[in-house]
């Protein structure tokens, strides 16, 4: 054996930076702290984009939309306990919106845990970690850095895409091994989401139901856009020329101004479709579970393409179960259908258009307006008219009729540029998403948020000013959570559980850290500004002063409130 000084080590900080460069993790996003502030500043000095945020959620969403940008995991670090914890909602929102994400959080001494003998930020974290992701590992021994990155690489990444949660105790760190040894440890992770190609008799089955329909829809949701089969999506949109309704996050897939979407004819074609094939959408809430009123009373049959089985029949019965990755099912249809498909029937999809024309030309003048202070439709006039002069702008948006009323009104073009709140209508991933989508695809991004929406994420305004990032930040401020005109019922001298302190100025925040900052009170001025802040690529922050009075409780969802019968009136 070789003299002990001439041995040439390794240890936990290089074998887990050497292992992320191996499998092309170039970013991580998270919270210095013990045990991985050193972690952090290694992996920058290795040549690791590592993005330091100011709160770990925050790290956490722009490491789930990361991985839902990219198809790769998004990377989100942290210390134990507390920046763990901070961390985890991040990680259960990845889950449920099927984002590949994996976080990797530094834990403190087992021994001492297990024990419950008090150690610094004492937590059970891979117990707690569990039921909120799709597998969760712990590392003991620095010889195993390498498989376990790849189990969590894998597990993120293939089946149906989820958060993983990678354990890493501080002693792990600093142990030391032969450096060969360690070289010898690493797993490069070959095809990690591999094909999973659709039976035959699954495609036939679908194809019949299909040409059976006379009144036939597609759904798109975000596992079509994840999926970025883009052109195979449209081949199939156009061949069967059926119209399709993109769920939020899926708009842009086709372009909402093509002649076959029926986005603005929403609540007809739930109605009076026979034939429903869903393509990377779920029937969960957000498509009110496939049943009920906004449905119709007409028999529905539903094809549904997805990863996993257990999808199907979840809500109601699915006469035509596709399960497969959504790329090689759609391209199997594809070739199944043919050029000589029969087109969707005529009277069905001239029905739809003229219903979507009414709908646009009845929207039309309400979006031209130019009001001061300014309501909804005026200041998302003019942020359409900006994403359609930009169409590769990525557009963030969060809040309730901020959310709701821009995703009707503000028409995508291209794939994956619309991102939001996803399955849970979360607020908080504003900023997070909005680091991530400069960061990774390296385009302008204009975050549209309502005024409390923004607070959840608000200090990490820093962050994009540290980073230079252009992101224009445009928040509807109309002084409080939905409205800012509710009055507290009690005679106590509080504000009302809704509201904000009245004119806040959020631009003068943007000021203090060095970007721009700008008061807009008109749809004109808002224009100006946001023009600009594209133009310009600097951090921007506009404070867009909408009505207190405009918006209603909730959004478009008032509906799922429960109502106390007892309630004072
Ligand atoms: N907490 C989280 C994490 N997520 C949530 N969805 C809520 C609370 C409840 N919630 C839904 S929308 C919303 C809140 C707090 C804010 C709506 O107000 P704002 O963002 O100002 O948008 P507006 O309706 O005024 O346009």
């Amino acid at each position: 054996a070789a003299p002990a000084e001439e041995q040439e080590l390794t240890d936990g900080f290089n074998l887990l930076i050497d292992a992320f460069k191996l499998n092309d993790i170039d970013t991580v996003y998270g919270v210095p702290g013990i045990p991985i502030t050193d972690f952090g500043r290694m992996a920058q000095a290795a040549g690791i984009r590592v993005l330091s945020f100011r709160h770990e959620q925050n790290a956490g969403y722009a490491a789930s939309i990361a991985g839902f940008l990219t198809k790769k995991p998004g990377i989100c670090l942290t210390v134990s306990a507390p920046g763990f914890l901070n961390g985890l909602t991040a990680l259960a929102h990845a889950t449920t919106n099927c984002f590949p994400m994996i976080l990797v959080s530094g834990s403190s001494e087992r021994e001492i845990v297990d024990l419950q003998q008090g150690d610094y930020e004492e937590m059970d974290q891979l117990a707690i970690a569990k039921p909120l992701c799709k597998a969760a590992y712990r590392v003991l021994h620095a010889q195993d850095i390498g498989i376990a990155l790849a189990r969590a690489i894998r597990s993120a990444v293939s089946g149906r895409p989820g958060g993983v949660y990678l354990d890493l105790p501080a002693k792990l760190f600093g142990q030391v091994m032969d450096a060969a040894a360690g070289r010898a440890s690493l797993v490069k992770v070959i095809d990690a989401a591999p094909a999973q190609i659709p039976a035959p008799d699954a495609i036939k089955r679908a194809l019949e139901t299909l040409k059976g329909a006379k009144r036939p829809l597609i759904i798109l949701g975000k596992g079509a856009a994840y999926a970025q089969a883009d052109d195979a999506i449209k081949a199939l949109v156009e061949t069967s020329g059926i119209p399709f309704l993109p769920m939020s996050m899926a708009k842009g897939l086709l372009p909402d101004t093509h002649p076959q979407c029926a986005g603005a004819a929403r609540s007809t074609v739930l109605k009076d479709s026979d034939v429903v094939m869903l393509i990377g959408a779920r029937l969960n809430w957000l498509l009110s579970h496939g049943k009920g009123k906004s449905w119709g009373s007409a028999p529905k049959k539903f094809i549904q393409i997805d990863i996993e089985p257990r999808e199907m029949d979840s809500n109601v019965e699915i006469v035509a179960p596709v399960v497969g990755d959504i790329g090689s099912c759609v391209a199997a249809l594809n070739s199944a259908m043919g050029a000589n498909f029969p087109k969707a029937p005529a009277d069905w999809t001239q029905a739809i258009s003229k219903k979507r024309e009414e709908n646009v030309a009845k929207m039309a003048p309400r979006l031209m307006n130019n009001n001061s202070p300014m309501d909804y439709h005026g200041a998302l006039g003019v942020l359409r008219t900006i994403i359609k002069e930009r169409p590769d702008a990525i557009l963030i948006n969060e809040g309730a009729n901020t959310l709701d009323l821009a995703r009707g009104v503000i028409d995508m073009y291209q794939p994956r540029k619309r991102l939001d709140v996803g399955t849970w209508g979360v607020m908080g991933i504003g900023m997070g998403y909005a680091v991530a989508a400069a960061v990774e695809t390296g385009k302008p991004v204009l975050a549209v948020e309502g005024d409390s929406a923004f607070g959840f994420s608000g200090m990490e305004v820093e962050t994009i000013c540290r980073y230079k990032l252009p992101v224009c930040i445009v928040i509807f401020n109309n002084d409080g959570i939905y409205r800012g005109t509710d009055v507290n019922q009690s005679g106590t001298p509080d504000p009302a559980t809704t509201v904000f302190v009245k004119g806040s100025r959020y631009d003068k925040m943007m000021e203090a850290f060095g970007g721009v900052g700008v008061n807009a009170t008109s749809p004109d001025e808002l224009k100006r500004a946001v023009n600009a802040a594209m133009d310009s690529g600097k951090p921007t922050l506009i404070n867009a002063v909408i009505d207190p009075a405009a918006g209603s409780e909730s959004g478009r969802i008032g509906n799922l409130n429960p109502q106390s019968a007892l309630k004072k009136k």
